[in-house]
């Protein structure tokens, strides 16, 4: 049973307990997403199943962005610094968390990861939240912009299974693409369950590997930056 997000038994207490955490947290959100306006940082956080490509979407992310501005990756993960590593080598200024028993970040932690490191104004900054579907979904972080990333095996079912994760989402990213032709995946079926969940959300088509999309994803993300930079501009 997760104790920090209330999925296990809902008696009164747990209720009371949730709902004080989830206050709290958007109290920390709120201050994060004051300070993120502040020194026009665009951030986004990037939530997905366990191994849907999140990591490996920003390395191609900051491979491709280079010029535009700096990129700051927060890594949330139980454990390891894995992530961090990879996206540093791809050329990002990168923090990790370790969550341990955690299953999903929360606000008071990026807050805490926004002074510990080195962020500098108009970055571009990700926060790619711990693999799972359920739990991030709660937690508001103080974003701008949620995306989900998710791939053909894991199945046609997801957005049905998962709505609340589905419903976050400002853009869904099918990612693994390249790999549509060799399974049985019904891409039409899928489109209508993602809209049925979430009407507004945009899907964005990806291949991380064959890098199918990468084009459409960076200027999906540039366009919301800037329109965030012009909103927040002294
Ligand atoms: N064929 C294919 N494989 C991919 C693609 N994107 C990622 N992978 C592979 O999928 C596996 C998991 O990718 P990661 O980027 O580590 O996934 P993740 O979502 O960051 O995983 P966690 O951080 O553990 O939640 C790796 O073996 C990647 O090489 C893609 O577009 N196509
Ligand atoms: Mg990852």
């Amino acid at each position: 049973m997760c104790d920090t997000c209330g999925c296990g038994t809902p008696s009164r207490r747990t209720i009371e307990v949730n709902e004080r955490l989830l206050a709290s947290n958007a109290t920390a959100a709120t201050h994060n997403r004051d300070h993120f306006a502040a020194r026009q940082i665009f951030t986004i956080n990037l939530m997905g199943a366990p191994g849907a490509g999140k990591t490996a979407l920003l390395e191609a992310t900051i491979r491709n962005w280079r010029d535009v501005s700096r990129v700051s990756v927060i890594e949330g993960d139980q454990a390891t610094e894995r992530d961090s590593a990879r996206v540093r080598a791809a050329g990002a200024t990168a923090y990790q968390v370790e969550t341990g028993l955690g299953c999903h970040l929360d606000a008071a932690q990026i807050h805490r990861a926004l002074h510990r490191m080195e962020l500098a104004r108009g970055d571009l900054l990700f926060i790619e939240n711990v693999g799972n579907l359920v739990c991030p979904a709660l937690f508001d972080l103080g974003e701008r912009l949620r995306i989900v990333v998710t791939s053909p095996t894991e199945g046609v079912d997801k957005p049905l299974k998962y709505p609340p994760m589905f419903r976050a989402a400002d853009i869904v990213a099918l990612n693994k693409c390249d790999l549509l032709a060799h399974l049985t995946f019904p891409l039409d079926e899928w489109t209508d369950y993602v809209m049925a969940t979430n009407p507004r959300a945009l899907i964005v088509k990806t291949s991380a590997v064959s890098g199918f999309g990468i084009d459409r994803w960076l200027a999906e993300i540039l366009q919301r930056r800037r329109a965030f930079l012009e909103r927040h501009s002294e």
